[in-house]
């Protein structure tokens, strides 16, 4: 893998983020000049797409995607992800609209990707925190982690966080055409092929600001998507292991 990264791209999915979206562009132009932004928005009804349209004639480096409807965070990225990498960018990073992501932490995430394939501003790890989160959107976000963490068996303490950075050649390495995951499941997904690839994934520790402007989209069906999807790739992961460990004792039963 080539280890120099020149080209960023930072990809945002939007819905019903118009009067977030202006304050996460700018806060990311001025943070880091050199990374272009790419708006994925699913045709908001509340307009987000032409405030991106605009934002975009402004500046050449803001790009939209249009898409047709609302299909979820996890298709709004995949599509951004084919853009970015036809057009040869080095990293591609994923970054929420509301502002929960600070862009003045993006440099963090750039800096660490230069000796990673993967990088993941962890909530949950020593230094980083979450402020304005009710209770319980914390306890949902620990034990989603938990519950991921003790099915899937992965050394990753934030595995559903959705400030990332990516080399261009690692998200190549991982199949995306076969990606299903459409809501927020879509994160423990990309972890999980990174950690089987045997890529290196890095976390770094990261402040997440809860917005103050919005709604938040994540809704039942979100959930159940993703419990289901853990449990079914847990359930996998796990008879691998029991296959490995009945394959390892054969000898010893011939020996015996
Ligand atoms: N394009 C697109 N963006 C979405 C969709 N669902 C959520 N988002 C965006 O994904 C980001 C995270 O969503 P948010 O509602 O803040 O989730 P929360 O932070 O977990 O409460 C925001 O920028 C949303 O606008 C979707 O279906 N399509
Ligand atoms: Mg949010």
């Amino acid at each position: 893998m080539s280890d120099q990264i020149d080209r960023v791209l930072v990809c945002i999915p939007t819905y019903n983020e118009r009067d977030n979206l202006p304050l996460v562009v700018r806060r990311i132009r001025a943070a880091v000049p050199g990374a272009d932004v790419l708006v994925l928005d699913d045709s908001s009804p509340d307009g987000t797409g032409d405030v991106a349209d605009e934002l975009a004639s402004a500046d050449p480096q803001v790009n939209v995607l249009h898409r047709p409807a609302k299909q979820g965070l996890g298709m709004a990225y995949l599509a951004g992800f084919r853009w970015g990498l036809d057009r040869g960018y080095d990293a591609l990073v994923e970054m929420d609209a509301d502002g929960s992501h600070q862009p003045e932490q993006l440099q963090r995430l750039l800096d660490a990707l230069e000796r990673a394939d993967l990088v993941i501003g962890s909530r949950w790890v020593k230094g980083g925190s979450v402020v304005n989160w009710p209770l319980h959107r914390k306890a949902l976000s620990v034990g989603g982690n938990l519950y991921t963490r003790a099915l899937l068996g992965m050394p990753v303490h934030d595995a559903t966080a959705g400030y990332r950075a990516y080399r261009a050649d690692a998200l190549r390495a991982m199949g995306l055409e076969q990606v299903a995951s459409q809501g927020y499941c879509f994160q423990v997904d990309l972890t999980r092929r990174a950690v089987r690839l045997g890529l290196r994934v890095v976390e770094v520790p990261i402040t997440f600001v809860e917005r103050e402007i919005g709604d938040s989209k994540m809704s039942g069906d979100i959930m159940r998507e993703s419990l289901q999807r853990i449990t079914v790739w847990g359930v996998h992961h796990r008879a691998d292991q029991l296959r490995g460990l009945s394959q390892r004792r054969e000898p010893t039963w011939h020996e015996l």
